[in-house]
């Protein structure tokens, strides 16, 4: 088929699974088109089905804000129409899933009836796309895309009370490759460069924004290294950064905890870690977590949103009540303290992440563009 794919092109995870389903499509033979204001962070051109077109704005003196759905949607009407596309999938409905529709009624004016998948993706939902200058929108936008997925059971749950919908969401969880966790595995993982021997390694991988709770990474990680010699792996930039930064030096944990600034080479930073922290407020389902559980690594994280689909409490990690530093220090003293213990809950997240393998997830996500195709309007 011929998909276009509309995200954010950044590190966060609704732009990381875009690009990498938008990867996997073209690995399969798909002709795939992002449409988007920069190249996606996680796109590398191994392929000639994938493309990317981007949105430019034009600047003015008059506005104040650049009306970036207007550029989108017109790209939308442009690559659609150029490239003959069959099914444009946006993923975060803010404004993706508004300017979908807008492109979609223009194509339909030239007797063109291109189909709109919407990917929920979670604080497009629970945080901005509920509040009252958002809402109205977003749920007219979600009621009118053909098709609408959520990342997990909670964001449905989440979608349907707060929003007024009319439409089948259907839960289509996050996924990773597995294939490429195995081979940074199997790369020279050099812990040694990170830690000595007898350390373990923590680690928190995020675009520290508040939701994320980056000081109670922090926290818990003060509490951890008093009774495991440990170090702290701070991957990811954002608006919280510089607290935490200042949190480690009041704590006097610099020679501890590593800020490593974004990354594209998660899967390698994996390979060292112990044990993964996210302690987020909210969390629709927790790439990151998942990501980490690939490369074998414990979860210690909240009970919020989607995590506990994702993270089994007393199996592959545990899980606490948001802001409960001391009882997630305590889980994460009880995995790291035996490398049998270790060991067992590094495994078993491993072995519950196939799960969510892409080769189970791939297939769902065509086969909802070939049903929305096939629907006569
Ligand atoms: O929170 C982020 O890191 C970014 C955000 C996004 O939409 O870009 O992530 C959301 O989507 C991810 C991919 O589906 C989920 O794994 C995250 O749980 C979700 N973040 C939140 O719900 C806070």
């Amino acid at each position: 088929m011929k998909i276009g794919i509309v995200c954010y092109p950044t590190f966060g995870g609704s732009g990381v699974v875009a690009t990498e389903l938008g990867m996997a499509l073209a690995d399969k033979g798909h002709e795939v088109h992002f449409i988007t204001y920069n190249q996606p962070v996680r796109l590398d051109f191994i392929s000639h089905r994938l493309h990317f077109h981007e949105v430019v704005l034009e600047e003015y003196p008059l506005f104040e804000y650049q009306p970036y759905e207007l550029a989108l949607s017109s790209k939308m009407v442009e690559i659609v129409q150029k490239y003959q596309l069959e099914v444009l999938h946006v993923h975060y409905a803010i404004p993706h899933a508004y300017a979908a529709y807008m492109a979609k009624k223009m194509l339909l004016d030239k007797g063109i009836n291109v189909k709109v998948v919407t990917t929920l993706h979670g604080t497009d939902i629970t945080l901005v796309g509920s509040h009252p200058t958002y809402k109205t929108a977003v749920e007219f936008s979600i009621n009118k895309s053909d098709e609408v997925t959520a990342v997990s059971q909670s964001l449905k749950d989440d979608t349907l009370r707060l929003f007024n919908i009319e439409k089948d969401i259907k839960v289509v969880y996050n996924f990773i490759d597995g294939q490429k966790y195995a081979k940074a595995q199997n790369d020279e993982c050099k812990r040694s460069a990170l830690a000595q021997e007898h350390e373990r390694i923590l680690t928190h991988i995020s675009n520290f924004r508040p939701v994320k709770r980056t000081d109670d990474v922090i926290k818990i990680f003060h509490k951890v290294q008093k009774k495991i010699p440990s170090k702290l792996l701070m991957v990811g930039d954002g608006p919280e950064r510089l607290k935490a930064e200042n949190l480690v030096k009041e704590l006097k944990l610099e020679d501890k905890v590593l800020f490593m600034g974004n990354s594209n080479e998660v899967a390698k930073i994996l390979c060292y870690t112990d044990v993964f922290l996210l302690p987020s407020k909210t969390e629709s389902f927790g790439l990151a977590a998942l990501e980490a559980m690939a490369a074998g690594t414990a979860v210690i994280s909240t009970n919020s949103g989607g995590l506990p689909e994702v993270n089994i409490d007393g199996v592959t990690g545990f899980l606490s009540d948001v802001g409960d530093v001391e009882d997630m220090a305590k889980n994460a003293v009880h995995i790291l303290k035996s490398d049998a213990v270790l060991n067992e809950f590094k495994m078993n997240a491993k072995e519950h992440t196939r799960l969510f393998s892409l080769d189970t997830i791939l297939p769902q996500y065509e086969s909802i563009y070939k049903k929305c195709y096939t629907v006569i309007v």
